[in-house]
C-alpha cells in the first residue's frame, strides 16, 4: 500500500558508520565532558544514545509537524502501565542503524553488546497489560498512525527482586538513578489538578449550577518519550506525566510560618508519582491509587481538549473526529466523567450534547474477568477524593437506568442493581467497569475465547442490552522487539528463507512451513536454538552459579507469580519427575532445564511462598548427584523485560498451564512460540488461537477445558478426589509438607498443600495434574525424534503471523478508532 512505499522510498540515505563514529565521539566529549581512554561503559551508552538521538529527535519533529499540518485524528491510550523496557536496541533496530552503530563502536574499541547492558529497563509497568501498551506503540508508530500514549513518570517503577535464602526481597527500582536521554521535559504543556473539597450549587438566570471548590491543586509535569516506528516511519509520542507541588505565590504565609507545611505539602504532592503499584490484578483500594488514576487522566484529558482547541477554539462539532480515547482496562475510567465536567462545568456544554460527544470519544479494554481485579472503589473514598465526579456519575447512573435500562426491561429492578453503577450493599462501591462500558462506545475482550466470556459471563446484561457494543481484539506482540532484536541469529535465517519484509509482514513467515522438513533447515533452525541455549546458559551460570546443559530440554515459565497461572502445578510435576528418578536411577527422561522467571506482589502471601518452594526444590534437585544431571530447576531473579529478550530465544517448551477461562490472553506464549518453542498449555486465553494456527500435532494441549472447568465447579470439586486417587500426586503433595526440601524446618512450605486441599484449591490444580504429566511425556517422546521436534518448533515460528501487534493495531483502527495513516512529510 501507499503508507509503506511512501516512506520506504523516501526515506533518507542512512547514515555512514563513520559518520556516527563522529556523533558519538562529539558526545562522548560535549555532553558527557570525558574522552575514550577515560569514559566508563555508561558513559558510552550515554553518548551513543544522545547520538542516535539525533535521528530521533529529527523524526519526531517531523512526525508532529505532519500531525498539526494534516490537523489529524489520533488515538490517545491512557494505561497506568508501559513497560517499555530498554530503548536504545529498539530504536537502531526501528531506525536501521544497529549494524552500523555497532561497527562504529568497534572501531572506537567498544562493544554495542555490552553497552546495551548498560541501559535500565523502563520497567513502568507490572507484567502482560503493561507490556501489551508498549508493543502498541511501537505498532501505531511503525503503521503511521497518530497516537499519543499517556500514563505517569513514577520514580520507582516495578521493584527490583532479590531472593535472600530462596525468599523474594523487593527493593526499589531506581531507573532514573542516572538520568534518562529519551525524555524530553515539556514545561510549557503543564496541567494543574485539583483534588478533594466540596461542590456548591449556584443560582444563576434562574439556573442551578454546580461549583467545585477543590481543597488541593497539583501540579503535572508532563516528560515526553519519542517513540520509533520500524523503517523510518512515524516517532509517536509517549507523554508520561510527574506530580509536583503547585508553585507557592503566598510568600507573605510562606514566610509567616508557612515554610514546613510547604514542604510537607510538596511532600505530598510528588507522592502521588512516586511510585508504581506492584500487585498485578488485585486492587488494594488505596486512596493514592485513585489520585493516581485521577492525576494522569485528568491532565492527559486536559492536554487533549487543549490540543483541540488550539486548532478548532469552542467549535466541538470536530472533537469526537478528532479524538478517540481508549482506555486500558478499568484504571482511567475516572477520565469519563473528568471529560463530562470539562464540557459541562467548564465549557458550558448541556448534558445531551456533552454525553453524546463524550459517549463516541471513548472505548474501553477488558484484561481480566478475576473478581479481584475488577476496580470498586468505596463511595465514600471516592466522594471524599472527587466530589464533583461522583455527583456527575450518578447524573450518568440516573440517564441509564431511567432511559436505556428501563426502556428495555420496563419495571425490572433487578436488573436495574446489577447493571447500576453504584453498588448497593454495607458499603456502596462504584464499579468502574460498569461506567468504563456505558461510558464507551465499544469494548473489547483480548483474545476470543476471553471476549466471549465477557459477553456471557462477565457483562451478560450490557450484551443483551447493547448487542454491537462487545467485541475482540486478539493481543499481539511487535516482532521487531521480540523476533529481530531479540533473536538475531534466528532473524538472519529468516531473512535468507523467507521475504526480508517479515518484520512488518509476519504472515510471510508461512513461508517456512515449506522448509519444516528440510533436513538443512532444521539443522540450522536448531543450531540456532543450541546456541541461544548457550548464551542462556551462560547468564544462568553468571546469574545463579548453577551449571545447565544445553542438551537439555530448556522448559520455560515466566510470567507474574499467580495462583491461576499455575506455577505450582509445574513445581508438582517436577516433583513427580525427581521422585521417579529417586526410584529407579535409570528412569529414562530426556534431560530437562525447568527454568522460571517470575515476581510476586509484595503483599501475596502464597506465590511468595510460591517463589520459595521453586527455590527450595531447586537447591535440593540441583546438588542431587542421583539425578545425574537430568533434572535442574532454574529460578532467575528479577525477571524483566530485558531479561525476557535473553529466555525467550533459548526456549524449548513454553509454559502456559493457567486454569481454563483465567488468563484472558496471555503474550508470552506468543513470544516464545514465535521463537520456535512448543507450547504445552491448556485451552485457555490465546493459546486456543496459538493451537489453531499452529496446529494441534505441534503444541502439547492439555487439562480441563473452559465448559469442563465450569461444569466440574458447578458439581462441586472436591480435590481430596484426586489426592487420594492419585498414588504420585499425593506422594508428591506430601512432600511438600515435609523437611526434605527445608532441612529442619518442617511446615516451611505446607502453605502450598493447605491451599490445595484445605483451601478446596480454587485453581484446580490436582484435577490437571494427571493429564498435564502425561502431556509431559509427549513432550519427552517428541524430543527424542529430532526431525519431528525440529518440524514442530519451525512451523511454530512460521505460523505466529497472527500475532503480529501490527495486526492487533489493524483491528483496532477498523473496528473501533477509524484512524488514517500519515507518514511523515520529509520521511
Ligand atoms: C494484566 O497484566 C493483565 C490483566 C489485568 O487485569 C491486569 Br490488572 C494486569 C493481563 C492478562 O492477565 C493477560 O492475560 C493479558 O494477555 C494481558 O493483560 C494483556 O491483555
Amino acid at each position: 500500500m501507499t503508507t509503506q512505499t511512501r516512506s520506504a522510498s523516501s526515506r533518507k540515505a542512512p547514515a555512514t558508520s563513520k559518520a556516527l563514529q563522529q556523533k558519538i565521539l562529539h558526545h562522548l566529549h560535549t555532553t558527557q565532558g570525558t574522552y575514550p581512554e577515560k569514559a566508563s561503559a555508561l558513559a558510552w551508552w550515554e553518548a551513543t544514545a544522545a547520538a542516535i538521538n539525533e535521528f530521533v529527535m529529527a523524526g519526531l519533529t517531523d512526525t508532529q509537524k505532519t500531525h498539526s499540518r494534516y490537523d489529524t485524528r489520533a488515538v490517545n491510550y491512557l494505561s497506568m502501565e508501559f513497560l517499555m523496557g530498554r530503548l536504545l536496541s529498539n530504536n537502531l533496530h526501528n531506525l536501521h542503524l544497529f549494524e552500523t552503530t555497532d561497527k562504529a563502536l568497534a572501531a572506537l574499541g567498544q562493544n554495542l553488546t555490552d553497552i546495551l547492558e548498560q541501559e535500565p529497563d523502563m520497567a513502568l509497568g507490572n507484567g502482560g497489560l503493561g507490556r501489551l501498551a508498549a508493543c502498541f506503540l511501537d505498532s501505531l508508530a511503525t503503521l503511521n498512525y497518530p497516537a499519543v500514549g499517556y500514563g505517569i513518570h513514577y520514580e520507582h517503577g516495578l521493584f527490583e527482586q532479590h531472593f535472600r535464602n530462596g525468599r523474594q526481597i523487593e527493593r526499589p527500582d531506581d531507573w532514573r538513578e542516572y538520568g534518562n536521554p529519551w525524555e524530553v521535559c515539556r514545561p510549557e504543556s503543564v496541567q494543574q489538578i485539583k483534588l478533594y473539597g466540596y461542590v456548591e450549587t449556584v443560582y444563576e438566570d434562574g439556573r442551578a449550577r454546580k461549583v467545585w471548590h477543590p481543597g488541593r491543586n497539583i501540579k503535572a509535569v508532563p516528560w515526553d518519550i519519542p517513540v520509533v516506528g520500524y523503517n523510518g516511519a512515524n516517532v509517536n509520542i509517549l507523554r508520561l506525566w510527574e506530580s509536583r507541588a503547585t508553585d507557592f505565590f503566598d510568600w507573605d504565609v510562606f514566610n509567616a510560618g508557612g515554610y514546613v507545611d510547604a514542604q510537607i505539602e510538596q511532600a505530598e504532592a510528588e507522592a502521588i508519582s512516586k511510585v508504581l503499584y506492584p500487585n498485578d490484578e488485585t486492587e488494594a483500594g488505596k486512596e493514592l491509587r485513585l489520585i493516581q488514576q485521577y492525576f494522569f487522566s485528568a491532565a492527559s484529558l486536559a492536554d487533549i481538549v487543549r490540543r483541540y482547541q488550539r486548532a478548532h477554539g469552542d467549535d466541538w462539532t470536530q472533537f469526537p473526529k478528532l479524538v478517540a480515547i481508549q482506555l486500558n482496562d478499568t484504571h482511567p475510567a475516572v477520565a469519563i466523567p473528568e471529560l463530562m465536567r470539562i464540557l459541562i462545568d467548564d465549557k458550558d456544554m448541556d448534558w445531551n450534547h456533552a454525553w453524546q460527544l463524550c459517549h463516541q470519544v471513548f472505548s474501553y479494554t477488558n484484561h481480566t474477568l478475576l473478581p479481584e481485579a475488577l476496580e470498586k472503589w468505596d463511595l465514600h473514598l471516592f466522594e471524599k477524593v472527587l466530589p464533583r465526579h461522583l455527583e456527575l456519575i450518578y447524573e450518568i447512573n440516573h440517564h441509564f437506568l431511567t432511559e436505556e435500562v428501563e426502556q428495555k426491561w420496563p419495571g425490572d429492578d433487578g436488573v436495574k442493581s446489577r447493571l447500576s453503577i453504584i453498588e448497593e450493599g454495607a458499603r456502596r462501591m462504584v464499579r468502574m467497569g460498569h461506567l468504563s462500558v456505558i461510558g464507551s462506545h465499544r469494548v473489547n475482550g483480548v483474545a476470543e475465547v476471553h471476549s466471549e466470556l465477557v459477553k456471557s459471563d462477565l457483562f451478560p446484561d450490557f450484551h443483551a442490552l447493547w448487542p454491537h457494543k462487545l467485541t475482540n481484539v486478539t493481543n499481539g506482540i511487535t516482532p521487531r522487539r521480540w523476533l529481530k532484536a531479540c533473536n538475531p541469529r534466528l532473524a538472519e535465517l529468516i531473512d535468507r528463507h523467507a521475504s526480508k519484509d517479515w518484520p512488518v509482514r509476519l504472515d510471510k513467515l508461512q513461508k517456512l512451513t515449506d522448509l519444516a522438513d528440510d533436513a538443512r533447515f532444521q539443522n540450522a533452525f536448531m543450531k540456532i536454538k543450541h546456541e541461544n541455549k548457550e548464551e542462556l546458559a551462560d547468564v544462568i551460570k553468571a546469574l545463579t552459579g548453577i551449571e545447565v546443559d544445553p542438551g537439555a530440554i530448556f522448559d520455560i515459565q515466566i510470567k507474574r507469580l499467580h495462583e491461576y497461572k499455575r506455577q505450582h502445578l509445574n513445581l508438582l510435576h517436577i516433583l513427580a519427575l525427581y521422585r521417579r528418578l529417586l526410584e529407579n536411577p535409570d528412569h529414562d527422561m530426556v534431560p530437562r532445564v525447568f527454568i522460571f522467571g517470575a515476581k510476586a506482589a509484595p503483599g501475596y502471601r502464597l506465590a511468595k511462598d510460591i517463589i520459595f518452594a521453586i527455590n527450595k526444590v531447586a537447591d535440593r534437585i540441583n546438588n542431587d548427584e542421583r539425578v545425574g544431571g537430568k533434572l535442574k530447576v532454574v529460578m532467575l531473579p528479577n525477571y524483566r523485560v530485558s531479561l525476557a529478550e535473553k529466555m525467550i530465544p533459548a526456549a524449548d517448551v513454553s509454559e502456559q498451564i493457567s486454569t481454563a477461562g483465567k488468563e484472558a490472553s496471555g503474550t508470552g506464549n506468543m513470544k516464545l512460540a514465535l521463537n520456535g518453542a512448543l507450547t504445552i498449555g491448556t485451552l485457555d486465553g490465546a493459546n486456543i488461537e496459538i493451537a489453531e494456527e499452529a496446529g494441534e500435532d505441534n503444541v502439547f494441549i492439555f487439562g480441563l477445558t473452559v465448559d469442563e472447568v465450569k461444569a466440574l465447579n458447578s458439581r462441586g470439586y472436591n480435590p481430596y478426589d484426586y489426592y487420594l486417587n492419585d498414588a504420585e500426586l499425593k506422594a508428591v503433595v506430601d512432600w511438600l509438607d515435609t523437611d526434605y526440601f527445608t532441612p529442619g524446618q518442617p511446615g516451611a512450605l505446607s502453605s502450598i498443600k493447605h491451599s490445595l486441599l484445605d483451601g478446596g484449591d480454587p485453581f484446580l490444580v490436582l484435577a490437571d495434574f494427571r493429564s498435564y504429566a502425561e502431556a509431559q511425556l509427549k513432550v519427552d517422546a517428541r524430543y527424542r525424534d529430532r526431525k519431528a521436534w525440529a518440524r514442530s518448533a519451525i512451523i511454530n515460528t512460521a505460523t505466529m503471523g497472527k500475532f503480529n501487534s501490527d495486526r492487533s493495531i489493524q483491528d483496532y483502527v477498523d473496528r473501533i478508532w477509524k484512524l488514517k495513516p500519515y507518514p511523515r512529510d520529509n520521511a
